[in-house]
C-alpha cells in the first residue's frame, strides 16, 4: 500500500499547480515479458503514474500485467478498466468509471454493480470518475465497445453540463476522453471552460502526441494528461513530449 492515496497525490499536485503525467499501458497489447524494457523508457522522475486498462482485454491479462509492473516499478498503478473483469487487487487504485456521456445502462450502473464482489476482496482505493467521451475525429474502441456516442466538442454546453452533473453526483475526477488514437485531442478551449466552472481535478487523454498538445491541455487547466498510443508506437517519443521540465 502507498503511504499517500493516489487521490491525495492528485489533489496535492493540483494545489501546488504541479501537472501530472499518466502513461496508459494496455494489457491487450503489452505482454508481461515486455514490461521490463517498456519501463526502461519511462522516466519515473517525469511520469507520475501508470494507468492500466483497455477496451477489450482477455480475462487474466490485466492481473498478470499489473503483477509484473509492481515487481519492477514503484510508480503507482491505477486501473483504468474497460470492464469489471479487469479489476485486480495488485494495483493501487481504480478509476471507478461512470460513462456519463453515454446512455448505456451497462456502463452507467451495471458494470459498477458487477465490480462490487471483486472490490470487496481487495483494498483498492476507489476513485469515482466522471468519464466523458468527446469526439476526437475517429471511431474509437471505447465508443464501439461501450455502444455509446461521443459528444461533439462543438457541443460545449452539453459537455460542461455533463461534467457538472458528474461532480454533483459525487465523482471526484473528470476524465475528458477523446479516445485512444484520437485524431484531435480534447480542445484546450473546452478544458479551460470546464476548469472555470469546476473545482475537482480534470484529466485529459486521447490523441496527445506532441509536447504542444500536452502543454495546451495543461495551460488550459488539465491537472493530468494521459498518453497511451504515442508511447506505445514509439517509446522514445516520450522524452520529446515531456521535454519541458518546468511542468514538474
Ligand atoms: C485513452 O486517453 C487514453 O483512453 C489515451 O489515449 O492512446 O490516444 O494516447 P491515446
Amino acid at each position: 500500500m502507498l503511504q499517500t492515496s493516489v487521490y491525495q497525490q492528485i489533489t496535492l499536485a493540483r494545489s501546488e499547480n504541479r501537472k501530472m503525467i499518466g502513461i496508459l499501458l494496455d494489457p491487450d497489447k503489452l505482454r508481461p515479458e515486455e514490461v521490463e524494457s517498456c519501463l526502461h523508457a519511462i522516466d519515473s522522475k517525469l511520469v507520475d503514474l501508470l494507468l492500466v486498462g483497455g477496451s477489450t482485454v482477455e480475462n487474466g491479462d490485466t492481473q498478470a500485467l499489473v503483477g509484473r509492473i509492481k515487481e519492477l516499478s514503484s510508480l503507482p498503478v491505477v486501473l483504468f478498466p474497460g470492464d469489471f473483469s479487469q479489476i485486480t487487487g495488485h494495483a493501487d487504485a481504480l478509476l471507478f468509471l461512470n460513462l456519463i456521456s453515454g446512455r448505456n445502462s451497462e456502463y452507467l450502473i451495471n458494470q459498477q454493480v458487477k465490480a462490487v464482489p471483486l472490490l470487496q476482496e481487495t483494498d483498492l482505493e476507489v476513485i469515482p470518475t466522471a468519464y466523458i467521451l468527446v469526439d476526437g475525429g475517429v471511431d474509437t474502441s471505447v465508443a464501439r465497445v461501450s455502444k455509446t456516442e461521443p459528444i461533439s466538442p462543438q457541443d460545449e454546453k452539453t459537455i460542461l453540463n455533463t461534467a457538472l452533473a458528474g461532480a454533483y453526483m459525487g465523482n471526484k475526477l473528470v476524465y475528458l476522453e477523446a479516445g485512444s488514437g484520437a485524431k484531435t485531442p480534447v480542445p484546450g478551449t473546452l478544458i479551460a471552460e470546464l476548469r472555470s466552472q469546476i473545482d475537482i481535478p480534470i484529466i485529459a487523454g486521447g490523441g496527445i502526441r506532441s509536447h504542444e498538445q500536452m502543454a495546451e491541455a495543461f495551460e488550459s487547466g488539465a491537472d493530468m494528461v494521459v498518453i497511451g498510443t504515442a508511447f506505445e508506437q514509439n517509446p522514445k517519443i516520450l522524452r520529446q513530449i515531456l521535454k519541458d521540465e518546468h511542468i514538474h
